[in-house]
């Protein structure tokens, strides 16, 4: 069921020049993999390996699944984070010269104890959490990745927000020396730095939403968003912001980085969503990496016991 017609959008808005560059492989990867005609727009894309690897050994965490983790090569070297560049690889590639130590947050808006905090100072007190989630991409591609955080909701309380405080906004940091994809350039990938996401405050509380500081027991990698990055199982991968140096409370819903450039396409809930279709995809299924199989996508990714009841009374074809 389509709620917007791929027509609707002028292709213009959504399709930089200097995508082109990449277009060819955007264009192989996207029709061998999901069976479609990519139209050479802009996806926050994942991507697809079958690369054995290491297998979970940590305690199960209250949340976690049973299902099997998607091998450790594949979660450190087929990801996306367009500060590194827009291929799959490009991460891995290009992000040696990034250092996340040390690292500094600013908090800063509607809370008590706004302030810059080193990383260490920001997670004091706060009990860490190994959980074993499911994040699901955009494209329909998804991923089964151990990761080790603390829970924002605990960080959240720790800083106390203000009750006029109805949402919370991350950036990542801005690096051009480090970080190629930030620096001005024809093979740009159409976001707007910093890269932007936001949470309502409801959701931000959920005890589902993780700050991820590690992957596979270890420190998270560059790639994966080091320091510090936030995860939200049940909606699209594009929602978890990753180098996070400012957590902002606000009263308004902020305006996200792939919401200001691709409107209709990326809404600010975001939640994985099978009878809400991409404007070009659908997105009734999924290909988990590493399977020939796709599986049936699961309203909410599979979370709804958790998460359902924050959207109840809310039309999630209008707020997508
Ligand atoms: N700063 C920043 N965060 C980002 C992105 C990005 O390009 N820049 N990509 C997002 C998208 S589209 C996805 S699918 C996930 C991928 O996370 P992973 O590479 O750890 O699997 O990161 C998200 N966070
Ligand atoms: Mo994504």
């Amino acid at each position: 069921m389509l709620i917007k017609r791929a027509s609707d959008i002028a292709s213009s808005e959504i399709t930089p020049e200097n995508l082109y560059h990449n277009r060819r492989e955007f264009i192989k990867t996207a029709s061998a993999v999901l069976g479609i005609a990519a139209a050479g727009a802009i996806l926050p894309a994942c991507t697809n390996s079958a690369v054995s690897g290491m297998t979970q050994s940590k305690p199960k965490g209250k949340y976690d699944t049973d299902e099997k983790p998607t091998p450790y090569e594949d979660v450190t070297h087929y990801n996306n984070y367009y500060e590194f560049g827009i291929d799959k690889a490009d991460p891995a590639a290009n992000s040696g010269k990034f250092k996340p130590t040390p690292w500094t947050v600013s908090v800063e808006g509607m809370v008590k104890k706004p302030a810059s905090y080193s990383l260490d100072d920001l997670l004091k007190g706060l009990t860490p959490e190994e959980r074993l989630y499911r994040m699901r991409c955009v494209e329909a591609w998804s991923m089964v990745i151990p990761w080790t955080g603390v829970p924002l909701a605990a960080l959240i309380a720790k800083l106390e927000p203000t009750p006029a405080a109805k949402y919370v906004e991350f950036k990542t940091i801005m690096r051009p020396d480090e970080m190629p994809g930030q620096r001005p350039s024809i093979f740009g990938s159409g976001l707007h730095w910093p890269y932007t996401e936001g949470l309502r405050m409801d959701e931000a509380m959920n005890p589902l939403a993780l700050l991820v500081t590690g992957v596979y027991g270890k420190p998270a990698l560059a790639q994966n968003g080091a320091p510090i990055r936030l995860v939200t199982p049940w909606k699209y991968g594009f929602k978890g912001v990753k180098s996070i140096v400012k957590i902002r409370f606000t009263d308004k819903q902020p305006l996200t980085a792939w919401n200001e450039a691709a409107p209709q396409e990326y809404g600010f809930f975001a939640n994985v969503n099978p009878q809400v279709d991409h404007p070009r995809w659908s997105q009734a299924s999924e290909r988990r990496i590493g399977e020939f199989y796709k599986r049936r996508t699961l309203m909410f990714n599979g979370y709804a016991d958790q998460v359902a009841q924050m959207y109840s009374g809310m039309d999630l074809r209008k707020s997508y």
